[in-house]
């Protein structure tokens, strides 16, 4: 199967660390295209951020419709739903898919994540998610996110010593890292801590293949149907969604 890995920020090594961490754990048989967003902030911090992130996002997808499945490797999973709308693979989030994946190891889950606002926002997943009864916590260690590329920025001791607070104070069975910057981290923090530790992008790639495995797609009847037909304004108006045949067909 291919999958398109898709990362919603533009900066490149960010994107370089995810596709490691998603090629170390994909089946033989799965080919990991990824991509790098060309336009939007160079790190998804807050809700506008999000916003501005989706064009690039939609662009890639759009360039590349035939994928068997995307994964969306931002912790926020901006775009998770429009993206689902335009593609007809299955679009995994990697917060939808860690926390998933944590539901199932463990009765009570701490997620640790970059800044205090990005924190919020992740409370707010967990509630869109319906995970309100398996999240125990969510956690900052409050640094940005592209400072968990810098080695001087001492995050990686930061996280480790949240993870042990997680564990210690909220009683957690699990952790999930809450960027997906930390992907790299996943070994270094397994091998200190004594809980399953959960990086999305892993988990997404795995669930895309079990996904696809079992011959399903996205969902084409009611909001997740392919967008209606219109005109759109402005610099926008090359987005506008096409014209499909009866029976709402795949993006042209
Ligand atoms: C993220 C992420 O995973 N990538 C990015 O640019 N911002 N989210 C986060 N919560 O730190």
């Amino acid at each position: 199967m291919r999958l398109k890995l898709i990362n919603p920020n533009t900066t490149k090594s960010m994107t370089d660390t995810i596709a490691a961490a998603a090629r170390a754990v994909a089946a033989p048989g799965t080919e990991i295209t990824a991509a790098t967003s060309r336009s939007g902030p160079v790190s998804i911090e807050g809700h506008y951020d999000e916003a501005m992130s989706i064009v690039g996002l939609v662009d890639v997808i759009r360039e590349d419709p035939a994928a068997d499945a995307y994964v969306i490797a931002c912790f926020g999973d901006p775009g998770l739903l429009a993206a689902r709308e335009i593609a007809s693979g299955p679009v995994i989030g990697i917060a939808e898919a860690a926390m998933h994946a944590a539901s199932f190891l463990a009765t009570g889950f701490s997620v640790v994540t970059t800044l205090e606002r990005t924190r919020i926002i992740a409370e707010q997943l967990v509630r869109n998610y319906g995970m309100e009864h398996h999240c125990r916590r969510v956690r900052a260690i409050d640094i940005p996110v592209l400072e968990l590329e810098n080695p001087k920025s001492n995050a990686r001791a930061m996280i480790l010593k949240e993870c042990e607070d997680a564990i210690a104070q909220d009683k957690s069975g699990a952790i999930v890292l809450g960027c997906a910057g930390m992907a790299d981290l996943t070994r270094f923090l397994q091998e200190r801590l004594q809980v399953p530790i959960i990086d999305g992008v892993a988990a997404a790639v795995k669930f895309a293949e079990a996904l696809v495995g079992l011959g399903l797609k996205t969902s084409k009847r009611g909001d997740l149907a392919y967008p209606l037909h219109k005109s759109y304004k402005g610099m926008l108006s090359n987005y506008a969604p096409p014209t499909r045949p009866a029976g709402n067909g795949p993006n042209t």
